[in-house]
């Protein structure tokens, strides 16, 4: 039998809550069999002898502590270690009610198992070496995918391309550690210049790649939670309008009287397989009623922490250089002249008020939003088709990286001492480690007496 690091055997649905065709619930631990084997009678035993056919589905009856049937199901077993938690598994598919599922849970949990805490069947898999950090984090990642970029994204994630990286970048740091590590034991011997080269060259090339990744977080974070796209302009420029355009069904109140949008409305869509967080606004506008002032902060505030402004005019109304004063000077706006089917205001006689001139109620209208709105998230390379794209706890562990190695580069070309040096390599080694949660000083004195004569 697999051993546990935890030695609990856990239970936990594992289909989303509520009805659907088949329902699925997971055991995972040392006793998963004897758990399961208490409440589970199969048509057939799994084998004919009631033994258990590793990752074969046997059907037969959940049955309660009278032996009345709770429910039918297909239950199958994988053997630890090859299973996703690293432990014994049982997945059991039952049909997909509420009570039913519930009744199943209730018996499994009568029979032994321990109810699983979010996210334990990952963390298992973690800790039992199945999967590292950044594959137990895609986990996550890919089920809360809203397009298929960040889908996509997501799979790279878990399919280990970070953490390869990862391991390739702290395989080569631990050879330079070793290398410098070599020279503390002879402290009477200076680094020849070639072998300062070296390492020199070695730490800054490693921290060129720690630099390549931050510079995908912006990407991770646009991918993990869309890009923050803000509606905004005057009361009745027609926000609103373009919010129930680019959604596809009428999420905000559109109406000719100024000021119908008082908060702020967020909705989320994909646009071409980028994640958008779209944020319609009060229109703003000096001298109103308090909860209109209340609504039209709320939009400033909005503005703020825009990835991308669209800008709403309406090229049939005077110009109003408040609103326009409202966008955070630097922010990247598209400008949207709305209502090109009434006739122009001659404040807008001498110049395009915007990128583009059009009529939010023309049918060929999303189109044009849509081609717009990809081309300019695109050309300012707010995407990525970087197959990685880091998270904020992966870019805290690689600043931190970064630094280390600044700091270990720094102090070996002022000829400090090489145990100062050693320090701050390690510390680079630990913040890199800790990215796929793993740090092992063995591995650094392997490598030592494999790679250095000693006792030379
Ligand atoms: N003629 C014409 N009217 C439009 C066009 N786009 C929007 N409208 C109308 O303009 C009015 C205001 O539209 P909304 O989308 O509610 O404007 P808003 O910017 O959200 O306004 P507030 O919520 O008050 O800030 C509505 O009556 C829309 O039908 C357009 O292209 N042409
Ligand atoms: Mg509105």
């Amino acid at each position: 039998m697999q051993t546990s690091l935890s030695g609990t055997t856990i239970v936990a649905v594992a289909s989303p809550p509520g009805v659907g065709a088949v329902s699925l619930l997971r055991v995972s631990g040392p006793d998963a069999r004897d758990v399961v084997g208490r409440c589970f009678r199969p048509m057939r035993g799994p084998d004919g002898k009631g033994k258990w056919r590793p990752r074969y589905a046997t059907y037969g009856n959940i049955l309660d502590q009278d032996g009345e049937l709770v429910d039918d199901v297909l239950a199958t077993f994988f053997p630890g270690p090859h299973s996703f938690t690293g432990e014994d598994v049982i997945e059991i598919s039952g049909h997909g009610g509420v009570v039913v599922t519930q009744l199943v849970l209730k018996e499994l949990l009568r029979c032994g198992a321990e109810p699983a805490e979010a996210g334990e069947f990952s963390q298992r898999a973690f800790l039992n070496g199945k999967v590292d950090l950044t594959q137990a984090e895609a986990i996550m990642d890919l089920i809360s995918a809203q397009t298929e970029l960040a889908a996509r994204a997501a799979q790279h994630q878990l399919k280990g391309y970070l953490g390869d990286q990862m391991e390739v970048m702290r395989q080569g740091l631990i050879g330079v550690l070793a290398h410098v590590e070599a020279y503390i034991d002879f402290p009477d011997e200076d680094i020849d210049p070639a072998s300062l080269d070296s390492i020199l060259k070695q730490i800054s090339d490693t921290r060129a790649q720690v630099l390549d990744l931050l510079g995908t977080a912006e990407h991770g974070r646009i991918l993990r939670e869309g890009l923050r796209t803000v509606l905004c302009g005057a009361p009745n420029a027609g926000k609103s309008t373009l919010l129930n355009l680019i959604l596809g069904f009428e999420r905000a109140i559109v109406h000719d009287e100024a000021g119908t949008t008082r908060d702020t409305i967020e909705e989320s869509v994909s646009l071409r397989g980028i994640p958008l967080r779209l944020v319609d606004t009060a229109g703003i506008r000096e001298g109103v009623g308090a909860v209109e002032k209340e609504g039209i902060q709320r939009s400033r505030s909005e503005l703020e922490g825009a990835d991308l402004i669209i800008h709403v005019i309406d090229r049939s109304r005077p110009r109003a250089e408040a609103e326009q004063a409202k966008i955070p000077e630097g922010a990247r706006c598209v400008r949207l002249a709305n209502k090109v089917d009434l006739a122009g205001h001659p404040d807008w006689q001498a110049e395009c008020p915007g990128d583009v001139s059009l009529s939010l109620h023309a049918e060929e209208a999303r189109v044009q939003i849509e081609e717009l709105l990809f081309r300019v998230i695109t050309e300012a390379q707010m995407t990525t088709s970087h197959p990685v794209a880091i998270n904020a706890r992966h870019q805290a562990c690689l600043r931190q990286t970064a630094d280390h190695l600044d700091m270990a580069s720094g102090n070996l070309s002022a000829g400090d001492s090489v145990e100062f040096v050693a320090m701050d390599l390690r510390a680079a080694l630990q913040s890199l480690g800790d990215v796929i949660g793993k740090t092992d000083t063995e591995e650094i004195l392997g490598s030592i007496f494999s790679s250095f004569c000693i006792g030379k």
